[in-house]
This record gives C-alpha cells, structure tokens and sequence, in this order.
C-alpha cells in the first residue's frame, strides 16, 4: 500500500475514517507528484556527489539539495513552449524540464550522451529542444541573455514566456539591474527568480544587500513581485503561476522563493562558516522532510509509501550513474564543433597554451 484514501473536500469531514485534509484532491494528487519529483531531484544530486568523490566528475559541481521543492514548484508552472535560463545550480532544472537523468548525469560524467555532449559539464547543461538554454557559470551571465531572449519574443508577437532564475547574491551583479529596467520598460514576458538560499558562497544576504528583502527591488523598476516559501512546493507553483500568467500578458515579474542550501556551496566546500547551531537547524528546513511529513499527516502516504518512493528515486539515480559511467568521452577533435550554433568567420581553434593566432583547421561544417 502506498497512497491512503482521505476525505474529498479541503476541510470537510471524514466520513469513512479516513484522514481530514487541509488539502482538495487536486492539491493532494499535486503534492504527491511534486514529493516523487523531489525526491528523484535529491537522490539524483547525492549520487553526484558520490560521483565527485569517486572521481567520476571534474571541475565545479553545485548541488539543488534544500531548494528541490522550489525547483520542482517553478518548473511545473511553465508550458513546454517556455524557456527557462538559469546559473551553475541547475541539474533539477534540467531534470524537471524533461531531459532525461541518465543524460544529465552523463554531462556531469563529461561523456558524449550527455545532454551538452560531454562538452559543458555540470554548469553549462543545455538543451533547445527542451527549452533549457543553459546553465551559466558566470554569476549573473544568464540575466541579459534571458532579457535577449524576451525581447525577441515579444518582437515576433509569440505568446512563450522566459523563466530567468538567479541566486539571492546575484542581485547584486549589474546586469540584474540592467536587466530589470529594460524589462520593465518594455514590458517584456519574462519572470526573474531570486532563490534566496540566504548564501553567496559563504556570505550571508544581510551582510550583501542593502536590503534583504531582495523581493522589494522590483520597486525601482515598478515590476510587480511576490516573496514566496521556497519549502513548499503548492505555494512556490501557485506563486509562479500567477507571475507567468502577468508575464505573458506582458508584464514582468520578479518573484523571490526563500530557499534552503542544505550544504556547501559546491560539492568541495565543507562550509565552515555555518555554525554548529546552524546546522542542527536545517534538518527542520529540509523540504524532503517536510513534506514527506506533511503528506503522511494529510493522509496521502504511509511509511510504506514514502519508503517506495525513495527506492524508485535509488534505482533512477543508480541508472543514471551507471548510464554515465557507459558512456564514451567526447572525441577532442570535436572540442570546437559547437563553439558558435552557425559558422563565425573569425572563428579561433585555441587550446589553452596555444598561440592566440595559431593557424587550425577550421572544420567545413558545425553541427
Ligand atoms: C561574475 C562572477 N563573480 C564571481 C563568481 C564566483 N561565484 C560563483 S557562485 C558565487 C555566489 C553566488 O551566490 P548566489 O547568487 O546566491 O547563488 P547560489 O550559489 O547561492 O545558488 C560566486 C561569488 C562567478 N562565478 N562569477
Ligand atoms: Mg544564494
């Protein structure tokens, strides 16, 4: 047995026996969903890290563990014809907006059925079909691109909407600024996410922003926004689902998810700077926890249930690595091929080392 029967309306009483809920059974089927992709999103990010430390993954890795549920909210709150941008923290992002785990773990194994082809890594997954158009590694990189991206929409008349989404240090990078009032003034149909995990790397968004409230900057652009609990994935969908609808309708949005970093910064940074008390405390913020407790106490799932679940989530996370793992490297001779989407005359093939104007053969066709 996995999911329980519970009473049909949100406070209605039960009549069978059956546990009351605060929730319709539309929440209810919601939550559920929501709690299954979650927990495919931790396990997923836990055996990367394994995979870090075995070696499996190189260079920069950063991990959504703590901001599952906000990831999960937003993404569901797209249509398939939106485009979403966003930083080096993104393989739930990817995960949710369709792409397979076994080819966003093969990106961070760096192996060629990786969804950049082994080429981009952890930070840099990007996917057209699926409408991911990166993974950014420079903080505030994605911000002018996704306004780009915009702007465009709005210039061939489409309806699609652009999800531009950005940690709580990044608003202090100039191109948020940039951004924002360009948006604003062209009423443009994209909606900004702040996750405020409350960190930069190790620096805590009151001793960064002059105002921390980071929700309240749409002001000075006079774009509406919204400040919304990052752990709970009904209020972050129903919170994005209203900024999509004013973003479609032309008018941008920023919305700040208050999230939770459950641990380093990147895989390889044991934050030193959280106290000990800190620590203690994020069990409590951990939205796997609370929702799995809340769904038991809503009566939508058993300890049976949950237990299920989290073996299913194992098995894809395991699939995944294994999949990686099978996966041929990339062919260095294909290192340039998806440098530029079309052919750019000035063009340099450089390897680090290699003289700025060394003359390379430049490959006759770019796939
Ligand atoms: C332009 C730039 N400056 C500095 C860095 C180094 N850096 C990487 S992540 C980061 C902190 C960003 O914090 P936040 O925006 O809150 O995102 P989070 O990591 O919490 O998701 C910094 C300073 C960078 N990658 N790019
Ligand atoms: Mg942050």
């Amino acid at each position: 047995m996995s999911e329980r029967t519970r009473s049909a309306k949100k406070g209605s009483p039960s009549a069978d026996g059956s546990v009351p809920s605060g929730l319709t059974d539309d929440e209810g089927r919601r939550l559920l969903d929501f709690y299954r992709r979650m927990v495919i999103i931790r396990r997923f990010e836990e055996r990367a890290a394994r995979g870090y430390t075995q070696a499996l993954i190189g260079g920069y890795c950063h991990l959504n563990l703590g901001e599952e549920a906000a990831v999960v909210g937003l993404v569901a709150a797209l249509e398939d014809r939106d485009y979403l941008f966003t930083n080096y923290r993104e393989h739930g992002y990817a995960i949710e907006r369709g792409i397979s785990p076994e080819r966003v773990m093969a990106e961070l194994y760096g192996r060629v059925d990786g969804v950049s082809k082994g080429w981009g890594g952890s930070m840099h997954l990007f996917d057209v079909d699926h409408r991911l158009l990166g993974g950014y590694g420079i903080v505030g990189g994605q911000l002018p691109l996704a306004t780009g991206a915009a702007l465009a929409i709005s210039y061939r008349g489409s309806d699609e909407v652009v999800m531009c989404t950005m940690g709580d240090g990044t608003t202090n990078i100039g191109a948020f600024h940039e951004s924002l009032n360009l948006a604003a003034l062209w009423h443009l149909p994209i909606v900004y996410v702040i996750i405020n995990n409350r960190l930069g790397m190790g620096t805590t968004v009151e001793k960064s922003s002059a105002e921390p409230e980071l929700a309240r900057r749409a002001a000075s652009y006079r774009m509406a926004s919204a400040r919304v609990d990052g752990l709970d994935p009904l209020a972050t969908y129903e919170a994005t689902r209203s900024a999509v609808a004013a973003a479609r309708a032309g008018a941008p949005f920023l919305l700040e998810v208050v999230s939770e970093r459950l641990r380093g910064h990147s895989v390889v940074d044991p934050a030193k700077y959280r106290t000990a008390e800190e620590v203690e405390a994020l069990t409590s913020h951990d939205p796997i926890h609370t929702v799995g407790a809340r769904l038991m106490v809503e009566g939508l799932l058993d300890a049976e249930g949950l237990a299920a679940l989290d073996e299913e989530a194992k098995a894809i996370a395991e699939r995944a690595s294994a999949f990686a793992e099978a996966s041929p490297h990339p062919d260095p001779s294909t290192l340039f091929d998806y440098t530029y989407a079309t052919p750019v005359a000035n063009d340099l093939h450089r390897l680090p080392g290699e003289p700025l104007f060394a003359a390379r053969p430049r490959p006759t066709e770019v796939a």
